[in-house]
């Protein structure tokens, strides 16, 4: 059986006390699976010594990424990282484990059917977004509203604004997307062509090391983003399918059975 490669692109600032554990929970999930874990670091603690340091040990595994002295914030990590991965299949998340990394796996399963996008959700039956106090989730809720009203295009999706998703590369080809905001997703769910999204039920973690990169202007930010989409944000006839956690867990059982031949 041919397998699709997945890169997992992780913009990383200040994460060092993350990014050992990160890279072997991701190889647990990927287990059998082709996969590249590409950093873009614009850190100014030791997290490039740390990726190095991984990288070095685990070389079977690909661990590979980009440093940048004075790197212009999220958006443009995750950008390069696209440039920089090889894979058939991208995935994007944060390197503070509250996307827990077994989603890796899960939504490997998704993009086996057929799914242009796999977008884990919060907010579908079996997730939850437990990881955040109640002032985040007000904010990120109003976000997400904000979001909803002023773009079509994520009017279906329950969970638009969850920073980790899997796509197929072939999306990003024809568009520009732009380095600004902190939510490269929309962006992409409003420029990119795509028919098929499969959505995930998960669990949204607490950080587990590190400090939050998160402040005031991140959400300015965000508002002026939405505002400057919302004439090019067609509305695409997308099918939007949601897993139960049942059906989750049948596929990678299946996924399990056929790596294990
Ligand atoms: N390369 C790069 N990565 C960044 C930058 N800012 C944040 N990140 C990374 O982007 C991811 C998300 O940042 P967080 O601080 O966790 O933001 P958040 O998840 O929205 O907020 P919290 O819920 O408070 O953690 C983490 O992996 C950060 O290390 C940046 O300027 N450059
Ligand atoms: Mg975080």
């Amino acid at each position: 059986m041919k397998l699709k490669k997945i890169s997992i692109v992780i913009p990383t600032r200040n994460e060092e006390g993350n990014i050992e554990s990160l890279v072997t929970e991701i190889n647990k999930s990927l287990w059998k699976i082709p996969h590249e874990i590409v950093f873009v670091d614009d850190s100014t603690d030791a997290t490039w010594e740390c990726i190095n340091r991984v990288a070095a040990r685990q070389s079977e595994y690909n661990v590979t990424g980009e440093h940048r002295e004075n790197g212009n914030g999220l958006a443009g990590a995750v950008i390069r990282g696209f440039e920089l991965a090889s894979g058939d299949y991208i995935a994007v998340m944060d390197a503070d484990f509250q996307h827990p990394p077994g989603l890796l796996r899960e939504m490997y399963c998704a993009m086996r059917r057929g799914a242009d996008i796999c977008i884990p959700s919060r907010f579908i039956s079996g997730g939850s977004d437990g990881g955040l106090g109640p002032w985040r989730k007000l904010v990120s809720s109003a976000a997400r509203y904000i979001g909803k009203i002023f773009l079509p295009c994520l009017r279906k999706i329950s969970d638009p604004t969850g920073g980790v998703y899997m796509f197929r590369k072939e999306l990003l080809d024809d568009v520009t997307l732009r380095p600004v905001g902190w939510k490269i997703m929309i962006e992409m769910l409003a420029s990119c062509k795509y028919g098929k999204i499969i959505e995930i039920p998960y669990s949204f973690g607490k950080r587990t090391a590190g400090a939050s990169k998160l402040d005031a202007n991140v959400t300015v930010q965000y508002i002026r983003q939405v505002f400057s989409l919302k004439s090019g944000c067609t509305y695409n006839r997308v099918k939007v399918i949601r897993w139960t956690k049942e059906r989750l867990n049948k596929e990678v059982d299946s996924l399990d059975v056929q790596l294990m031949d």
